[in-house]
């Protein structure tokens, strides 16, 4: 089964390429690259899975192929869950990682070892041309650092360190953090159901 991948951020490409490879879904991915005329989606819902659902059915209808999205953000405790649907542009311009990341440690900066926790969220939604839907959600807990560190993944991953970890995800290997990721999470649930879902 030809499956598009309805993400155009390269971070979120190289882990979903790995995770689906990994889980060994009867599937072959193409990339938005095969498609440069499709635009990007509007993310105009108000939570993870409506803005997955907006850009998986998007990508299905335009290519007549079953796509898959991910929705995903970080969830700040002190800031009453924020960014979440808007962590590709809390700084402004979507997608600038950097000036992101400054701005979400800057809010953060008063708020105390103990009281840094927050959550990344990833969903993960499959459209079929016919409209039929399928979605799942990953969450992983962690708290927040008060430098960057690490180079690796990609968006907040340089300040996030997860429940049971010294390291930021950043300070991780590819493996290491799609093993304990909300990303890995939902797409090897999604991978689990997919046989199913696009038997035709
Ligand atoms: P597409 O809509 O094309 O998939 P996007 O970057 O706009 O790309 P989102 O709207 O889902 O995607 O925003 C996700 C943002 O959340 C992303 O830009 C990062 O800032 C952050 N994020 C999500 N998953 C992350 C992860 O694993 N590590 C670090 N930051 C992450």
């Amino acid at each position: 089964h030809k499956v598009v991948l309805a993400t155009r951020n390269a971070g979120k490409v190289a882990e979903l390429r790995r995770i689906l490879a990994e889980t060994g879904a009867p599937i072959e991915i193409l990339g938005m690259d095969s498609f440069p005329e499709i635009p990007d989606t509007a993310e105009t819902g108000l939570t993870f899975a409506e803005n997955a659902l907006l850009k998986a059915h998007a990508v299905a209808s335009r290519t007549g192929l079953p796509a898959i999205a991910d929705d995903s953000g970080i969830c700040v405790d002190a800031l009453n869950g924020m960014p979440g649907i808007f962590s590709a542009r809390w700084a402004g311009a979507h997608g600038d990682d950097k000036a992101n990341l400054d701005l979400l440690l800057a809010q953060v900066s008063d708020v105390p070892d103990g009281r840094r926790q927050a959550q990344f969220a990833c969903t993960a939604a499959l459209a079929l041309p016919t409209g039929e839907e399928h979605v799942v959600e990953g969450v992983i807990g962690g708290v927040l650092t008060r430098e960057p560190r690490g180079t690796g993944g990609f968006g907040y991953d340089p300040i996030f360190v997860p429940e049971g970890e010294t390291r930021t995800t950043a300070e991780l290997s590819p493996e290491e953090k799609n093993a304990i990721s909300h990303r890995g999470l939902a797409f090897r649930a999604l991978a689990a159901d997919l046989p199913e879902l696009l038997r035709t």
